[in-house]
């Protein structure tokens, strides 16, 4: 039933949205999807809200699409149509955490496995608990790296790592993660969500204009030349360097204070 395979808290500055479909590793149904776009539409259209933390309930993060749900089970006699489950709901969730003018976090519980860790490549920021694991699954049913996968993985931890383990589809310790360069900081699990609390209520207090722009600066670096990124960032700061944000910034450091940032435009 739609409604409860995406539990939302609305935190100080924040929400949280923990994908809860526990008995199943979290794994993706069409309707934790709507849940999901739901949660993040609301998220977006609230001005108070700076950061959005994903996380996963009970001992999985996300084993990536529920190969059993049958909204994905083509007719009798029939054959299944990926692409379109692509289309429908991982192309834009992995487009929408990427266009969101705010950081999303993801904070990686226990296994992450196919579209799974491709979530996790698609936050700003992931954190690991220690015993979180992450598997490349696609290789053993006979598909590649999706959900951004195969575009984010070499850019992460570079192609020899990113063909090789999504070939072998094997499961990685979180500590190879870090070391890998997937995730940013491997935290016990006791720590997790407190790490990625703190984490998401610094990006509250932060300036809005100063993340959504560092956001935006990579996703062009990630498609443009040395040249034109140097030409980006130019115009970027002639920007935000007009902005109140910068203004206060300034100012509260030669005042020897904390800045007091605007919100969201
Ligand atoms: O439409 C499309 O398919 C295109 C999109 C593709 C995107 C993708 O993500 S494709 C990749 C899909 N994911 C997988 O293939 C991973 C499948 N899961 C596993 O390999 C293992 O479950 C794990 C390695 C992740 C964890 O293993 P383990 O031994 O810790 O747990 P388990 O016993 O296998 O799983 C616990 C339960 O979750 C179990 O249910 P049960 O038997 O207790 O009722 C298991 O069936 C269920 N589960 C785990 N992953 C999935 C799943 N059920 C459906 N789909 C899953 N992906």
């Amino acid at each position: 039933m739609d409604g409860t395979d995406v539990r939302v808290e609305i935190a100080d500055g924040y929400r949280v949205l923990t994908l809860n479909r526990p008995d199943k590793l979290n794994a993706f149904t069409g309707a934790m999807h709507r849940q999901l776009r739901a949660a993040l539409d609301a998220a977006e259209h609230d001005k108070a809200c700076r950061a959005v933390l994903i996380t996963g309930e009970g001992r999985g993060f996300c084993a990536g699409q529920d190969l059993a749900d049958p909204e994905i089970q083509p007719p009798p006699g029939d054959l299944p149509d990926l692409g379109e489950t692509l289309e429908k709901n991982y192309n834009p969730l992995v487009r929408r955490l990427r266009a969101l003018p705010f950081p999303v976090v993801c904070a990686v519980n226990g296994i992450a496995a196919g579209a799974g860790v491709s979530l996790a490549l698609a936050a700003d920021v992931t954190l690991a608990g220690r015993s979180a694991s992450f598997g490349q699954a696609f290789v053993k049913i006979g598909l590649i790296p999706d959900s951004g996968a195969t575009a984010l993985l070499p850019r992460l931890i570079g192609p020899a790592r990113a063909r090789a383990w999504a070939m072998t589809g094997e499961t990685i310790a979180a500590e190879t993660a870090e070391a890998w360069g997937l995730v940013w900081k491997v935290v016990e699990d006791a720590e997790l969500m407190t790490a990625a609390r703190a984490l998401c209520a610094r990006f509250a207090a932060g300036s809005a204009t100063g993340l959504d722009g560092i956001k935006r600066a990579f996703e062009h670096a990630a498609e443009a030349s040395l040249d034109a990124q140097l030409d980006y960032e130019r115009d970027e700061q002639r920007r935000l360097g007009r902005s109140r944000d910068y203004q206060e910034g300034v100012a509260a450091f030669l005042e020897k204070r904390k800045p007091v940032f605007g919100g969201r435009l």
